[in-house]
């Protein structure tokens, strides 16, 4: 082939792209009207029958050289952009992403701010066990400058035969002792019936790791307006974690906060590992305040202090512990709750004290 033809036939291809690009950026516009169509007339935006229809009438059209399964998959790439042409912002970016909403979110826990630039901590037994039990590390983080506690009243543990908590009446020690003490509690949810009962006696209603996509749980949770932490699933991608977090909010409720507590990998020197590239990711990608649970994460007190440090490094909004008047004889997670001395020893290495 001659320098001359083979210039004259990319003259002719580079004229036949524009031909195209213009075919395609009009068909975008007319599929933008029909969209606006469907949507005053409430219909949905997307038709299979007629997208079949369409791509049927192309492939019985078609006299090569493409074959018919090229002219469906060419079509179909064109047909898929033209739908996400037509779909709104709402679909397009969640109201928890960064893209609906620039500035952070901060949620209030009664006068306490998290996500406003001031990282709290948040400590407490993993299982309310009784009065007694809570009333001591109450006094303990009252005396540490530490205003949010925690504290399990539902369990979901991995064996039926261990303690599942005291219910409600380990809600109800949550709310004596914080009140006596001027605290702020979270405990988990785990049943949707149970999300209005809970409000009453604690400020920030926890949805653990095994419920993050407990869709139920979230909806009840949407509906309330007390604060919802919501952990990461033990295998939850950023995605899914994020998609959960929208349930809620969806709902109403934008009081949220996301907290990762490591997800499982073949790695057995933790509990869990704590993702800690999920801090930064979730900062960038919602507006939500972020926390990290070093306890479930690492399920060791040995490296809980570098690890809660690195948390706060990567921008998280605060850290949460467990601490237990007497580690050694808890009804769960024995192993890695901090006992006074080490909880004290941790803040100081820390520095997250008031
Ligand atoms: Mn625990």
């Amino acid at each position: 082939m001659s320098h001359g033809k083979m210039e004259e036939l990319r003259g002719r291809l580079d004229s036949v792209n524009l031909q195209l690009l213009e075919l395609l950026s009009e068909r975008a516009r007319i599929a933008q009207e029909i969209g606006q169509e469907k949507e005053k007339q409430g219909v949905p935006k997307y038709d299979p029958v007629r997208e079949k229809k369409m791509l049927d009438e192309l492939v019985a059209l078609n006299k090569g050289p493409f074959d018919n399964e090229t002219i469906r998959h060419l079509f179909k790439q064109v047909f898929q952009a033209s739908l996400k042409l037509q779909q709104t912002d709402h679909v397009k970016h969640l109201l928890v992403s960064r893209k609906r909403h620039k500035e952070d979110t901060v949620v209030s826990v009664g006068d306490i701010a998290v996500g406003g630039g001031k990282p709290i901590l948040v400590a407490g037994p993993c299982s309310v066990e009784s009065y007694e039990q809570v009333r001591k590390t109450a006094a303990v983080l009252k005396a540490s400058g530490i205003s949010v506690m925690r504290g399990g009243a539902f369990k979901p543990r991995t064996s039926p035969y261990d303690f599942q908590g005291l219910g409600v009446e380990g809600l109800k020690i949550l709310k004596e002792v914080a009140s006596e003490f001027g605290l702020k509690t979270i405990s988990e949810i785990v049943d949707p019936a149970h999300v209005e009962l809970a409000c009453e006696y604690i400020d920030v209603i926890q949805i653990g790791a095994r419920n993050m996509q407990n869709f139920e749980l979230l909806k009840a949770a949407g509906d309330v307006r007390t604060p919802v932490l919501l952990k990461r699933g033990l295998a939850a991608t950023i995605d899914e974690f994020l998609h959960s977090a929208e349930y809620i909010v969806s709902r109403g409720n934008t009081q949220v906060m996301l907290i990762e507590r490591g997800i499982r990998t073949y790695e057995r020197a933790t509990r869990n590992t704590l993702d800690i590239s999920a801090v930064p990711i979730l900062k960038l990608e919602s507006h939500l305040p972020v926390l990290v649970d070093v306890t479930h994460s690492t399920g060791r007190k040995d490296i809980m202090g570098p690890c809660a440090r690195a948390a706060l490094a990567a921008g998280a909004d605060g850290v949460m512990v467990e601490v237990h008047p007497d580690p050694a004889t808890a009804l769960s997670d024995a192993a890695q709750q901090m006992n006074f001395d080490e909880f004290r020893r941790f803040l100081e290495e820390v520095g997250l004290q008031a």
